[in-house]
Formats: structure tokens, sequence, C-alpha cells
């Protein structure tokens, strides 16, 4: 890596993130169905119909992660709880080996000095509230603020942050109008509540969360730079509708009371009844907000129905996901979305890395398109904070190679290399130059 520790303030916090369904191996522990389980049950919907069943096993291989963990030298650990693990239907009886499996969790990373930072939330819904509607059905919230209580009953006393939902966007609009994603919708009026339920469900999980005294909460959002086509007013319209309902909608919702007019125009006449009035309990004051970012998109119009606009392949040199290489964009919302919506709130990169062709070799994974890709985006990050930006961490995704959702286990976005047969982990050379970035002298 071409920074060091030193570069950054004497409290800028480095970390590495998961999440439950793709890591845990849902198979085991007593946790009840997902929709990801459905989902990918489904022909068509997931690479070799592949599941979180085993993952990376690291239900049982918990401790020798949190080594790898430590000997990387975070700060912090970014995880998620599986719903379904700890009240397997959704609702009533909490599943005590899934609460002893985060107790532990917990209790290992501070025995190691390690700062555990909880998302409630990364997507994997227990089957028995889908079949209610799921996040179509506003009672998800209190569905959540529930299970958000059992949780942090258990471990809110020495976890260092929690945040209730990963990625909004990806909950609505990637698995609701898009279909890519669990339970695999593709329906306007199902998105417009999915996305309105996920911030009346986040607002709730952080009053939850308050009510037992716990502090620094926040909320964690995706973003992709979205660039027109070309220079013609269409391609700029097409182009700031997908940055809309994209980047600026759950801001907006969370720290403005609105949602964009552009957005509203197409999603306002399949909005659930009163939405106006949730915003109280949606902008409930949170003391962090984290990005995840990846990539940046080319948007073209079309001639199709609202949001009448596709994505075209970009001229960038693309990671192993197909997605463009532009670091840039990070530092552009780091420091629109404090000059915008947040002001002097904490920011954290919650989540960047790529997927790579990590092919092991002679015992180890030369991963050099991954060392350059941190370095260009760290750099960046460090250029916001020069710009004003109050960006307060960096957190790698991923620790593991992982389940990488509709593509299964194809796509590596791991510092580790896991091998799915024998789940034997390899530090890549990624893992290697992070840590050297990271250690204290
Ligand atoms: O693997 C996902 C993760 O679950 C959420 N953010 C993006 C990652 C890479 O696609």
């Amino acid at each position: 890596m071409d920074f060091k520790r030193d570069d950054f303030p004497e409290d800028f916090l480095f970390g590495a993130a998961t999440s439950s369904y793709q890591i845990e191996g849902h198979a085991f522990g007593g946790a009840g169905r997902t929709h990801w389980d459905d989902f990918a049950a489904t022909p068509g919907n997931v690479v070799r119909a592949e599941n979180g069943a085993v993952a990376c096993d690291h239900y049982h291989r918990m401790d020798e992660d949190l080594d790898l963990l430590a000997a990387l030298n975070v700060d912090v650990y970014r995880f998620s709880t599986s719903w379904a693990r700890v009240i397997p239907d959704g609702r009533g009886a909490p599943n005590p080996e899934g609460l002893d499996f985060y107790d532990r969790l917990v209790d290992g990373l501070l025995e190691r000095k390690l700062k555990p930072a909880v998302t409630l939330y990364h997507w994997e819904l227990p089957s028995p509230l889908a079949d209610l509607g799921g996040w179509r059905n506003r009672d998800v919230a209190s569905w959540l603020a529930d299970f958000t209580e059992v949780v942090m009953r258990r471990i809110g006393d020495r976890v260092w942050s929690a945040a209730p939902i990963n990625e909004p966007w990806c909950v609505g609009w990637l698995s609701h109008f898009q279909g890519h994603h669990a339970p695999g919708l593709k329906d306007i009026r199902a998105t417009a509540r999915a996305m309105h339920h996920v911030l009346l469900a986040h607002g709730r999980s952080i009053q939850a969360m308050r009510a037992l005294g716990m502090s620094n909460l926040g909320a964690v959002c995706n973003f992709e730079w979205a660039e027109p086509f070309d220079e013609s007013d269409e391609a700029r319209a097409a182009a700031e509708l997908y940055d809309g309902y994209y980047n600026h909608f759950f801001l907006s919702g969370l720290f403005k009371g609105e949602y964009p007019a552009s957005v509203l125009k197409g999603l306002g006449p399949h909005m659930p009844k009163g939405w106006q009035d949730d915003f109280e309990t949606i902008g409930t004051p949170v003391d962090w907000c984290g990005l995840n970012y990846y990539t940046r998109k080319v948007i073209r119009p079309t001639n199709g129905p609202w949001p009448a606009h596709e994505e075209v392949e970009g001229p960038l040199p693309k990671t192993a996901m197909g997605w463009e290489i532009y670091p840039e964009g990070i530092c552009k919302f780091l420091k629109q979305t404090s000059e915008l919506y947040t002001g002097d709130l904490p920011l954290y990169v919650t989540e960047n890395g790529m997927a790579g062709d990590d092919a092991l070799a002679s015992g180890a994974v030369d991963d050099k398109a991954r060392v350059a890709y941190v370095s260009a985006h760290v750099a960046q990050v460090r250029r916001a904070i020069a710009e004003g930006a109050p960006v307060k961490g960096y957190f790698l995704w991923s620790l593991l190679d992982n389940y990488e959702w509709a593509l299964g286990y194809e796509k590596r976005f791991g510092l580790v290399h896991v091998d799915f047969d024998s789940l034997k982990r390899t530090p890549k050379a990624s893992y290697h130059a992070l840590a050297n970035a990271l250690a204290r002298s």
C-alpha cells in the first residue's frame, strides 16, 4: 500500500467488514430459513444456485478469523447479526445459540483489542416475515425494532458502534425494482414501499437502541457516481435521476425529512399512505454516517417507462465485477455528503474494495490489482479530509472471500483467500500489505 497509518490523524480508524449470511454458514446453530435461501433455491437467480448454508464456516472458525483480523492491525471489525439466527421465525422466541454466538464474537473482539461495529440487518430476512410481505409491509419497522432490542439487550453494552441496516438502496431498489437480490421482485409499487419502509425501520431501530442507552449509532448507505453518457440534456437528466434514487433518496430522507422530487415523480403514486408523516421517526438523530463506495456508472436515456434510462459500459479499467475503477468518486461523495446533508457529523467509509481474479499459486495470492485499488481509494479519502470532510475511518470490504449474493462464490473480494472446498484461509498479498501499512511503530 502506498500509505501508512501515520499519514492519518491520530483518531482515524481502519477496519475490515463482513456480513453474517456471506460468511457464517447459515445451516449451523439453529438459524431459521431466510428469503436468500428461497431466492437461491429458485432456478436462474444465483450462479450455480449457491447459497449461504456453509459459506466460510465462520460459525465454527470464528477464533481463527478473529486472529486474522488482529494480525491485520485494524482497529475495528464491522460485522452483521443474522435476524434468523437470533429469532428463527423473525418474531417470537429467540434462539439461545444464536445470541451466544454473537456474545462470543463480541467478547472475542474485545479480548483482541478490536472494536465491534455491528450492523443489525445485512439482507437475510427471515422467510416467515417475507411471507407477510417483508419490506413491503409497514410492520417490518416494528419487527426490526423488536429484533434490535433482543440483540442489543445481549451485546449492546459492549459494541463500539451500531447501525440498523446495510445499504437501503440494495434492500429497496436492487431487490424490488431490478429483482437482482431477494426477494427478486420487479415491481414499482413494492419498490416505493420498500424504499420508504427501510428508512422507517432504520428510525425505529435507532430509537430502540437509544431507549437501551446506547450511543455511537449510525446509518450506512451505498453510493455510485452517475456519469452522463454524453453531453446531451437528456443524458444529463438520466444521470441525475439515477443519482437521485441511488445517492440522494436515503440521505435526503434521513437528514432533510424529504425525498427528491425527481424520484417522487416515478415512485410518488406508489408510496404507502401517510408516508409524509414518518420523517420524524426516520430522522431520529444519529451519531455518524457510513458510506459504502465501489464504482461509478455511465447512464444513457431510453424510450421505456420511468425511469427511462440504462447503464452502459464505461471506458475505465474494471474489476472482476465489471465495475469501473473510479477512485475520485469516494472523495466526491465524502465531500458532498457533509456539504449537503451531515455537516460536522463523523463520516466513515464503511465499505470499499474490489473483486479480483485471485488464484492461489504455490500457496500465495499475488493480488497486486487490489493493492493498487485500495491505495488509490485511500489517497482520495486523504484528499477528502484535506479538503474539509470530517472522515474518521476507512473499512475494507472484505476480510474474507465470501458469498457474493447472486454471484455465488465466484467473485472474490477478500483480503484473505478462502478455498470453498477445504475452507482453508490464505492471506493474500493485499492482506500483508495492509498489515504492514497499519502496523504501529
Ligand atoms: O458483498 C457486498 C456486500 O454485501 C454489500 N456491499 C457490496 C459488497 C460487494 O458487492
